[in-house]
Order: structure tokens, then sequence, then C-alpha cells
């Protein structure tokens, strides 16, 4: 097989990224290890800045989410019981968010390429790239147990944070940067209806988020221990813990129900430098993570893809390859200030296992200063909305 750009991965990255490539004619095919039900089944992002909103929009996969999402102002914080602020993106920056999960956006990316006839081979094995420093790479794997290969001009790394394209990326080129949090989100998903906001909540039980899908999908997480092991979460259990960490006033609204989905993920900070190889550029989770506080992972996935896309396009429209040479560099400057926020409001929401009496003054008063100082507001809200492409 020939391509002209081969994509190892066929989440959100992969998929945006071999969409809008395809619609301007340039040929790709994307290599998926797991089955498409299985992508389609993993629940992860639901909330939107309005930058990735108008990518989505442009690639032409915006219809359904312009029915169908739900617009907010922005993401509420409640502590010490009755304490509230809200990151007000309307107000701030003239811009909202926009509550559509990324399992909707999968579907509405693999409804497109079907439509076009995008090649995506998924349940494929031992995917391997060769020759990504010289001029004639190619990409291997197994397909049935058939060895297949495909020729290609570039090789785009989507392949999430334990894909195998990072790692092709020589020992001395390759930085690595990388923060653990001691704690991680459990998430649960349950057919009720969610409350009207987003709402963070720190509490001196741990952190609490309440979100949504959809006016009859809930989503929830509560912060948890690293070795938390779901059979000691049943939903009733769940349910209480979430109710306690909210304010009475809220958590008396919280309609619960059987969840349909309960997963534990630990939280990171993880930024691999530079996000381009050879002839290969790495896009969303292969080359970054950030905890899930900020809501910025799938968005940077889209910063990430958006930038690629252009360079890819100017380099086989116009044979213009200076957005090509720079495409590391531009999409880490946005890659690091989402860092930042995302270990920011992480350090601001959550209880820290070695956390005294001071550092709990400082979050506290760090949260009063947000809810009384219009430019402190202003500052985060800048950072939450997502800094401009
Ligand atoms: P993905 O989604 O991990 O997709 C990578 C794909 O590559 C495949 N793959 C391979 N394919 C071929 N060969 C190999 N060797 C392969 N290895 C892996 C995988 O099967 C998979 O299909 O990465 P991508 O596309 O970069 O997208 C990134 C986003 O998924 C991620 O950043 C977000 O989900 C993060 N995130 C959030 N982001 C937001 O912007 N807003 C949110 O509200 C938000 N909430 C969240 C989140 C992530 C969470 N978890 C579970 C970590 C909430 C949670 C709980
Ligand atoms: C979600 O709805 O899954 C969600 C919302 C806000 C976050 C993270 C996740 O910061």
């Amino acid at each position: 097989m020939r391509t002209q750009v081969a994509i190892i991965g066929g989440g959100p990255a992969g998929l945006l990224l071999s969409h809008i490539l395809h619609r301007s004619d340039i040929d790709c095919v994307v290599l998926e290890r797991r089955s498409r039900e299985y992508v389609l089944r993993r629940i992860r992002a639901g909330v939107l800045e309005w930058g990735s909103v108008e990518v989505l929009r442009a690639a032409g996969v915006g219809d359904r989410m312009d029915r169908e999402g739900h617009l907010h102002d922005g993401t509420g914080i409640v502590w010490s019981g009755s304490r509230h602020c809200l990151i007000d993106t309307k107000k701030f920056t003239g811009k909202p968010m926009m509550a559509y999960g990324q399992t909707a956006i999968t579907e509405d990316l693999y409804a497109a390429r079907d439509a076009m006839g995008g090649v995506v081979i998924d349940e494929v094995d031992d995917v391997g790239i060769h020759d990504i420093d010289g001029d004639t790479p190619f990409v291997t794997f197994r397909k049935n147990g058939d060895e297949q290969r495909i020729d290609c001009d570039y090789v785009a790394g989507c392949d999430g944070f334990r894909g195998i394209s990072r790692r092709t990326i020589p020992q001395d080129i390759i930085r690595i940067y990388e923060k653990e949090y001691p704690f991680g989100w459990l998430g649960i998903m349950s057919e009720t209806p969610p409350l009207d906001e987003i709402v963070y909540a720190n509490h001196p039980r741990g952190f609490a988020l309440a979100s949504q899908r959809n006016p009859m999908l809930s989503r929830y997480y509560i912060q948890c221990e690293l070795d938390a092991d779901l059979k000691d979460w049943p939903d009733d259990r769940f349910w209480d813990e979430l109710k306690a960490r909210f304010p009475t006033e809220m958590a008396d609204r919280i309609v619960t129900g059987p969840s349909i989905e309960k997963s534990i993920a630990p939280l990171r900070s993880f930024v691999a430098e530079p996000m381009s190889y050879g002839r290969l550029h790495l896009a969303g989770d292969s080359a970054h993570i950030v905890p899930p506080t900020g809501a910025k992972g799938l968005n940077l996935a889209i910063s990430d893809v958006h930038y690629l896309s252009s360079a890819l396009i100017a380099l086989y429209r116009d044979g213009d390859a200076k957005l090509l040479e720079q495409y590391s560099a531009t999409a880490l400057k946005r890659v690091w200030g989402a860092a930042r926020l995302s270990w920011y409001l992480t350090t601001l929401l959550h209880r820290f296992p070695d956390q005294g009496p001071f550092d709990l003054r400082m979050q506290e008063d760090e949260l009063e200063y947000l809810a009384r100082s219009e430019s402190a507001m202003r500052n985060l809200c800048e950072q939450y909305v997502g800094l401009p492409f």
C-alpha cells in the first residue's frame, strides 16, 4: 500500500486529522489497534473550548454538536460549604464553553469518515514505524495475522499515551517532563438529569465534579485513592460520597440512579519534546497528558491537529514546508499553557496527602481571591477558555 500520510491511532486526534486532510485531497490511512466498537465505548472528555468548536465546524463535523451540545457560560467552583464562584468565560472572554462528549465526537468523526470513503483499518497489531529519519518512511502492521506495509511521505503519531509513536523518537533526542499526582478520579455515568451547571468542588473529603452529556445523561467524578478498587465502590457509596462533597443545597438537587459506566483514572502531567522527529509528527495524548481538571486534553488534541493539518496542507498545496518545520514549537507553546493551567487547577481543587493547615489556607485564600477580584478571574478565564490558535 502507498499513502501520503500514515496515521497511527483512530481516537479523536487521528480521525479528525484524517478527515481534514482527506477534505483537502491528501491521501491518508488510519491504523487503529482496537475495534471500532471498543473505541466508541470509551467514555472520556466532555467539555469543549470555543476554538475546538470552531475547528470541528470548519471540518464539517459540527452539525450534531450544534444541535445536541449544551452551551454554558463557564464552570462553577464551590468550597467551604457555601462559597461559590463562576469561571465565567462568556463574561470575561465573550466565548462560552460547550458540553459535548468525546464519545459523540468520535461517533461523528467515524460517520464522516465512512461518508467520504476514508480508510480506517481497525484491529491491527504490531504497528512499527521505519526509516522515519530518511525520505522514504514506511509503516508495518499485522491484520488478521498477515504482515502488511504502507509506504508514505509522513507518519502522524496519534496513538495516545500508551502508543508506540513517541517511543520511535531516539532517547537522546526526546525530553520528557512528568509529574504524577497522588490520587485518581473515580467517574460514573448515569442516565439521570444532570445539574444545570458544571461544578468543581474543593472539599475536606476531596475534590468532586458534576458534569453532563445531555439532558438525561450525567457525568460525575470524585477524587479517590490511587489504589482504589471499583469493586469497593458500589453505586450507593459513590452517590453518598459525591453528595457529601457538595453544598447541601446542590447535593439535594443531584438525581441519583444506577451507573451505566464506572472507571478510575490516575492523574498525571506529561509533556514530550520535541513533537516532531524526521518525518514523524506527534499529536494529542501521544505527546502530552494533562490531569483532567481544566478539561484540556481533548482540546489540545484538537489544536495539535489544527496546526498539523494546516502545515501538511500548506506543504502539499503550496510546496511551503515552513509550517511543518515549526509544527512542534507552535504546538508546544499551547501545550505548556494548558499543562500549567491544569496543574494550577489540580493543585487548587484537590486534597493532597501531605497538605498542612498552611497549604489549606493558601487554597482557600486563592479561591477567595478568584471570587473577589475581577482581574484574577479574567486571568483564569482567559486560560480556561483556551489560548488563541
Ligand atoms: P486517544 O483518545 O487515547 O486515542 C489514541 C488511539 O490510538 C490507539 N492506539 C493504537 N493504534 C495503533 N497502534 C498502536 N500501537 C496504538 N496504541 C494506541 C488507541 O486504541 C486509541 O484509539 O488519544 P487522542 O486521540 O490524542 O485524544 C486525546 C483524548 O482522548 C484525551 O486527551 C481526553 O480524553 C482527556 N480528557 C479530557 N479532555 C478534554 O479536553 N476535556 C475533558 O473534559 C476531558 N475529560 C479526559 C477527561 C480524560 C479522562 N481520562 C479517562 C483519562 C476525563 C477523563 C476521566
Ligand atoms: C467531563 O464532563 O467529563 C469533564 C468536565 C470537566 C473536566 C473534566 C471532565 O474538567
